[in-house]
């Protein structure tokens, strides 16, 4: 069967008057009259109206919307108020069938719960609303690439299924592994620092793993993260590469996004910057001055985190916290050893970011593992790279279903993420 269509929707226009035209995709609305009928039909790249009369109508005989068809015919003007041009029909056929009633209105007339949607998710995607997330969504992703390759980043993948915690001991996916113990990745951390070595910069987009059981918005057990490290970069500078990727994802997609931002109905504003830095300690003056008395040392909860958000509520970086609230790898200040060389990026209450500077002594990071409690037995393919000359280096891991949340204006990650994985969710 000849598959091929000789345009898309969106190449079509009125000026094509009387030109013969081979196209395809799912019937959104189907309209009889008489011995006519009207036809909406869609593809990823647009809609159009299509005349069916004569021997063709026997083929819309239950047909049922969805399904999908390839259309040769002809360019006309149109009536039609939507639309200026029209195809006329000259033949007809139907690739595949859509069942009814399907699982859930993709239309979106009828309007279906998250749970619902993500249990028929492929057929969500026939929603324009959630199309356009997705169409989004691949924006931003080669907006974060085109910047960082820019910066001379390089794109690395680490493994994912790994011998030993590279966060600490919490939140593991354990499997078996041809007998033996392994590990769900939580993060690239060690690969990327080791990287730094000979490749200087690098970054990675890919899934990473947690097995927290959070019921919120913002926790998935399997999340998008985009991670650097850089070679002789202290970490404000790489506070600075974050700070122009977000800039960039949202200038990039405010202006080429015009379509997308119409469906899901949100218009993307690009933030200022520089973003404010808030130290540690100056949260802790802040909420102080609110009533809410911390020690130093605390770690902020999701109460303080939202009062602190109410007072910046868009993007801002929270630094230099305690240092025993920080991983093992994490590097300490020079003038005050309690405090990390570390950062948060916030948006208000959100956590979208944190990294660092990090220890590049193999002496210091083999005795700040034993002061957590890890054993530096377990990290020794790890710590052996740093007798061989390891770079001074910084670097981040940003939540990327999180930064999509924050640029459509939603607050539920399920929405942006295609099969999301929580405690509830394994399936589909
Ligand atoms: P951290 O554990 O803070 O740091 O994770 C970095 C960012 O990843 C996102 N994130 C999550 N998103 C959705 N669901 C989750 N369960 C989840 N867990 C984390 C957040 C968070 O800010 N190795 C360090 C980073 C570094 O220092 O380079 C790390 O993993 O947006």
């Amino acid at each position: 069967m000849d598959i091929s269509r000789t345009h898309l929707i969106e190449d079509l226009n009125s000026s094509m008057e009387g030109q013969d035209v081979l196209f395809g995709g799912w019937v959104v609305d189907l309209r009889k009259l008489g011995k006519m009928a009207f036809l909406t039909v869609r593809d990823v790249t647009g809609m159009c109206q299509v005349i069916v009369k004569g021997d063709a109508m026997s083929l819309l005989e239950g047909l049922n919307r969805q399904s999908v068809v390839r259309i040769l015919g002809k360019v006309q003007a149109s009536k039609a108020k939507d639309f200026d041009f029209e195809v006329s029909a000259i033949e007809l056929q139907v690739l595949a069938k859509a069942e009814y009633p399907l699982p859930i209105d993709p239309i979106g007339r009828l309007e279906s719960d998250i749970d619902n949607r993500l249990n028929s998710r492929a057929l969500d995607m026939r929603n324009q609303k959630t199309a356009s997330i997705f169409k989004l969504r691949s924006q931003v992703l080669a907006s974060i690439r085109e910047t960082l390759i820019k910066r001379k980043f390089i794109e690395i993948n680490t493994p994912k299924i790994i011998g030993s915690a590279s966060e600490g001991g919490a939140d593991l996916f354990s499997l078996d592994y041809f007998g033996k113990q392994a590990y769900l990745a939580q993060s690239p951390q060690l690969y990327k620092e080791q990287m730094t070595i000979g490749l200087e910069r690098v970054f990675e987009i890919s899934s990473f793993y947690r097995a927290e059981k959070s019921h919120t918005g913002r926790h998935l057990s399997e999340f998008t993260s985009v991670d650097i490290e850089a070679a002789m970069m202290d970490y404000t500078d790489v506070m600075d590469v974050l700070e122009s990727i977000v800039v960039d994802v949202f200038k990039n997609t405010a202006e080429n996004s015009k379509t997308e931002q119409q469906d899901i109905g949100h218009e993307i504003k690009i933030p200022d910057s520089p973003f404010e830095r808030v130290s540690y300690t100056q949260a802790l003056e802040e909420l102080g001055n609110l009533d809410i008395k911390l020690e130093f040392g605390e770690d902020l909860q999701d109460s303080h985190l939202r009062s602190l958000g109410d007072k910046h509520p868009g993007f801002f970086f929270l630094t230099d916290w305690p240092m025993k609230l920080k991983p093992f790898y994490i590097h300490e200040k020079d003038d005050d050893p309690t405090l990390s060389r570390s950062f948060d990026l916030q948006y208000g209450y959100l956590e979208l970011s944190s990294g660092g500077r990090r220890l590049h002594d193999p002496e210091q990071l083999k005795s700040r593992l034993k002061e957590q409690n890890l054993d530096p037995a377990s990290f020794e393919e790890h710590l052996k790279t740093f007798g061989w000359g390891m770079p001074p280096h910084s670097g981040w891991g940003m939540g990327l279903d999180r930064l999509m949340t924050v640029l459509i204006g939603i607050d539920n990650v399920r929405e942006v993420t295609l099969y999301p994985r929580d405690p509830d969710r394994l399936k589909p």
